[in-house]
């Protein structure tokens, strides 16, 4: 028996993949939350950006109030069950004027998680008309599993920036095994993403080919990073690539 949705409303999520509007409080709460949003921003001299846009229920006690909503977790346990983990709270906070867009995404492959058993509840503190940027959504499409992503971020001047961005340096036997190997983090959105480069020194000794099943086994949870995971997967073409150089490089 769902504890706030209707077994049709499930039915709709499982098949779209979102399902709105649900209401969870009267407009007069979705506004006092705002107010308080709204003094932060003044305490802080403008909108919340960066890192505090994200994981907002560790910083302000509001957010994690509104983290533990009754009627929120009651939508979201009528779709996952009783139990539920928050992963992330964020701002997607749309200024008037503002020319920057959250693109397509499917957010289990945003937040670099190997599945998709995740779901999102998106808290609207004011009205969200098509003209101030609502969200779309493409049904069906959590059905396809995870896509690939172009992880960019625009700027408000339109300026792209990728994000994702590790580069890896190896040195290899002429067998192909690793000798040394180090991750070096560049552009990520998290503050604990480069901390997945410190377990990657754990591959020296494997075989670059066997990479496709190491990576998992040695780098996998909270060791690793799906993102970086699949560049150091992408190694185990090196033999092939080595095979592949002309004659007069392959004594070299
Ligand atoms: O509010 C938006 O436009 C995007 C929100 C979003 O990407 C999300 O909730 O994952």
């Amino acid at each position: 028996m769902p504890k706030l949705l209707t077994a049709d409303q499930v039915s709709d999520y499982l098949r779209d993949g979102f399902h709105f509007p649900v209401r969870v409080f009267p407009a007069a709460e979705a506004r006092a939350y705002r107010d308080r949003l709204e003094a932060q921003e003044r305490a802080l001299g403008g909108p919340l950006t960066g890192d505090m846009r994200h994981k907002v229920h560790l910083l302000f006690t509001w957010a994690n109030e509104l983290a533990r909503h009754p009627r929120i977790l009651d939508a979201v346990e009528d779709v996952i069950g009783p139990d539920i983990l928050c992963w992330s709270t964020t701002f997607f906070t749309k200024e008037a004027n503002s020319p920057s867009f959250v693109s397509w995404h499917q957010d289990a492959t945003y937040w670099g998680l190997s599945t998709d058993d995740v779901i999102t509840a998106w808290v609207a503190f004011a009205d969200a008309p098509v003209e101030s940027g609502a969200m779309k959504f493409w049904p069906g499409s959590h059905l396809k599993n995870q896509l690939e992503h172009r992880d960019t971020f625009a700027e408000d001047d339109g300026s792209e920036s990728v994000l994702h961005e590790y580069s890896v340096h190896a040195t290899v036997d002429r067998s192909g095994r690793l000798l040394q190997i180090e991750a070096v983090p560049r552009v990520l959105p998290h503050i604990e993403c480069p901390a997945a480069t410190a377990s990657v020194p754990d591959l020296v000794g494997e075989r670059t080919a066997d990479l496709g099943m190491r990576v998992g086994s040695t780098l996998g949870g909270i060791r690793g990073c799906t993102h970086l995971n699949d560049l150091l997967r992408s190694l185990s073409c090196v033999p092939r690539l080595l095979a592949l150089r002309p004659p007069h490089l392959s004594h070299a």
